[in-house]
């Protein structure tokens, strides 16, 4: 079958994730969870301990820690990504036998690009206008695109100088982090033109607001919307998509990747 766009299926052990805070009551129900995902198609399993929805409070790196970690043992055998902002999480993550830094800060902590270069490991960098308390209050861009892009493509290169492999580094244009609905469809619309850099493009829009405000549905009923959006995503230039339910999204993939196929190349 022809390749197509890997699936990341979202694993959040916060008591307070917007979509699916909460769900677990110990290590043990968020390992099983996680091996369902790769059951269902996940290629990779992305572990997080700290909330990044809006509004949310940081949360203590010793905290994330003591969430992450008794997971990530559970699940040694899985290629796991960590999804944190602080290098110390990273540091024992990665330790653990997790593959992938998702630095939603995208190397705010200086010393994420040299531990990532230290351990040879993969590393996404993503998009957030300010943080996560503050990043929904009026976002503003004179030119959203041009903005994201060039922030991308300035945090790859300072990775890259870190010693971070080029070809581990995958790029994140950040849907809902600090961007409004326009915001979010023209970073969409922009796919392409931000595939063109080499750096495959992860995307997340798993249940995400945006959604809500395109079909008026509350974040447990935007699984269609999802599975609509991550094809559309798969067609123009996703390389990985990040979401809740892998199995109706690995469909999607495989109908985004065989169509396009057809049509381009
Ligand atoms: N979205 C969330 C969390 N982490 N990481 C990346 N790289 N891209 C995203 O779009 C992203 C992320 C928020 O969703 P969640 O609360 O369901 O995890």
């Amino acid at each position: 079958m022809r390749a197509h766009p890997l699936v990341m299926g979202v694993l959040n052990v916060t008591p307070d994730s917007f979509s699916d805070g909460g769900r677990f009551a110990s290590p043990d129900q968020a390992a099983a969870a996680g091996r369902t995902m790769a059951a269902q198609g996940a290629a990779i399993v992305d572990l997080g301990g700290e909330s990044t929805r809006p509004g949310a409070s940081p949360v203590a790196p010793e905290e994330e820690e003591a969430r992450v970690l008794p997971v990530l043992d559970r699940l040694r055998d899985l290629p796991v990504s960590i999804d944190t902002r602080h290098a110390r999480v990273a540091a024992a993550a990665l330790e653990a036998g997790a593959v992938l830094v998702n630095d939603v800060s995208a190397g705010a902590d200086p010393e994420m690009f040299p531990l990532v270069a230290a351990r040879g490991a993969g590393l996404v960098l993503m998009h957030m206008r300010g943080d996560p308390r503050t990043m929904q209050t009026e976002p503003r861009y004179a030119d959203v695109v041009e903005e994201v892009e060039t922030y991308l493509l300035a945090r790859a290169q300072a990775a890259v100088e870190a010693g971070v492999d080029p070809e581990r580094i995958l790029l994140d244009p950040g849907i809902g982090f600090g961007k409004n609905l326009e915001h979010n469809l023209a970073l969409l619309d922009a796919l392409p033109r931000l595939a063109k850099h080499g750096y495959p493009l992860l995307v997340g829009v798993s249940r995400k607001r945006f959604l809500g405000d395109l079909t008026g549905r509350a974040v447990a009923d935007r699984g269609p919307a999802t599975v609509a959006a991550v094809a559309l995503a798969a067609f123009f230039g996703a390389a990985v998509v990040r979401v809740h339910e892998p199995g109706p999204a690995l469909d999607a993939v495989r109908v985004a990747a065989a169509w396009r196929g057809r049509l381009v190349e």
